[in-house]
């Protein structure tokens, strides 16, 4: 057992000696294998410290609703240090960005997130490095003291005093994103059916995208609004926004501010989201990702945990739609329910499997790759793949991390920091309960 760190006296939670300390007991390792990778690739004509910079200049988001143990709708098993407010959640964002440099912006969703004073939070955030990506807005569940309920849908509900409630809330979040530096608002409705002719399927889209389109003026004209699609759940028959045609649809109706998201769990298993993701770069509304592992539905386990060759794949896309037509980077963010772990722990994980799936990406040939294409040879065009996802790309992750003042091992870091046992001191024990929340 390694020494437990000092509380820092500094605003990040940990001091860059602590950091520093950490890096000197691994860097000639990481060194040694840095310069046999570089070797490796030089001899294929890939220049190492190329790839380095690109990993320097990818980042992500994290969602607070992740900083906290999730459940399902059996249980929630929280462990003793989690946070249970706004400001212990940006703390714990603030450890996962300064052990992995990637993680540079938290999302916010309201109400979980509230707080008294949105200046003074954002600049809260700022002593910590971090500054806010989109705001979500939450119109599937009830408030207390709500005048309307949400339990027959809410911008799609037939009951216009619903929609108008639920547009409001979406105006306010739109107001607190201004305040917090954000630049987008993601919405995802549950809105749908459990039984077949409950809802007129057209009719509840067309309330649904009237409702969106005040929202939607209600947008400054540097923001994007973010419409995520999911094909069930809450509802189990039908969902308004059930999949990519739908949130293409409603897009292409609000105007060009609204672009479509990408959860990964949100689709049927084995669809093929790659091509989604091509297809909805081409027409200029791919807007952004919720990245997520899944075995069964949206199933919100850690990215790359289970199927980490489709987020490699969804990368190449992004890579090759890039290259034809640059423009505007998606906006990346984690949406993972951390039901068994300790979550600062699996947003580390994550993190470094969505860099590295970005890494890999990075490293394909793309003329081999579209010479196979052209020349109609699909075993050597598959190759191109293969010899790019075949490299284990975590000594180039892990230089380009240090090198920005991150931490060589961040899992083994966190461990011997002990941050969680202390905050166990600090904070407020949570109930315990069911749900995300
Ligand atoms: C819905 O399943 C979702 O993916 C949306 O992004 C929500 O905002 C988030 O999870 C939290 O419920
Ligand atoms: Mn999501």
């Amino acid at each position: 057992m390694r020494q437990i760190l000092e509380e820092p006296l500094a605003d990040k939670p940990f001091l860059p000696e602590q950091i520093a300390d950490h890096n000197a007991r691994h860097i000639a390792a990481l060194t040694d294998e840095y310069e046999a990778l570089g070797r490796a690739l030089g001899r294929r004509g890939i220049d190492i410290d190329g790839v380095k910079a690109k990993v320097s200049g990818f980042s992500l988001a994290l969602p607070t609703w992740a900083t906290g143990r999730g459940g399902t709708r059996f249980a929630k098993f929280p462990i003793p240090g989690e946070p249970t407010n706004i400001h212990e959640k940006l703390a714990d964002c603030a450890v996962v960005q300064q052990l992995s440099r990637a993680a540079p912006r938290v999302s916010l969703h309201f109400p979980w997130d509230g707080a008294s004073d949105y200046a003074a939070l954002r600049e809260e955030a700022e002593t910590y490095g971090l500054g806010f990506d989109a705001v979500n807005s939450n119109t599937f569940q009830d408030q207390p003291g709500a005048e309307h309920s949400y339990r027959s849908g809410s911008l799609g509900a037939a009951d216009a005093a619903v929609r108008a409630q639920a547009i409001r809330h979406n105006i306010d979040c739109i107001e607190i994103g201004k305040t917090l530096g954000s630049k987008a608002l993601t919405v995802w409705v549950g809105d749908g059916s459990n039984f077949p002719g409950q809802q007129d399927f057209t009719r509840a889209l067309d309330r649904y995208i009237e409702a969106t389109s005040e929202i939607y003026s209600r947008l400054p004209d540097d923001w994007q609004l973010l419409l995520e699609h999911k094909m069930f759940e809450p509802a189990f028959y039908s969902t308004i926004i059930s999949d990519w045609g739908s949130s293409l649809m409603a897009a292409q109706e609000l105007g060009p501010k609204a672009k479509c998201l990408v959860d990964l769990g949100h689709h049927a298993p084995n669809v093929n989201i790659e091509q989604i993701v091509a297809r909805l770069h081409r027409v200029g509304r791919l807007g952004g990702f919720h990245f997520n592992d899944s075995k069964y539905g949206d199933d919100d386990l850690d990215s790359g945990s289970i199927n980490p060759h489709q987020l490699f794949l969804v990368f190449n896309e992004l890579a090759e739609a890039e290259a034809r037509v640059p423009g505007p980077t998606p906006a990346y963010m984690i949406d993972q329910s951390h039901n068994v772990t300790d979550p600062i722990e699996s947003l580390l994980s994550s993190t470094e499997s969505i860099v590295s799936a970005f890494a890999k990406a990075a490293l394909i040939d793309r003329d081999a790759l579209h010479d196979a294409q052209d020349r109609d040879d699909p075993m050597m065009a598959f190759q191109a793949l293969r010899r790019a996802y075949r490299v284990d790309v975590s000594a180039i992750v892990a230089m380009a991390r240090m090198e920005a003042g991150g931490a060589i091992d961040v899992l083994e870091f966190y461990r011997d920091s002990g941050w969680r046992a202390r905050k166990a001191q600090e904070r407020k024990p949570v109930g315990l309960g069911a749900g995300i929340v």
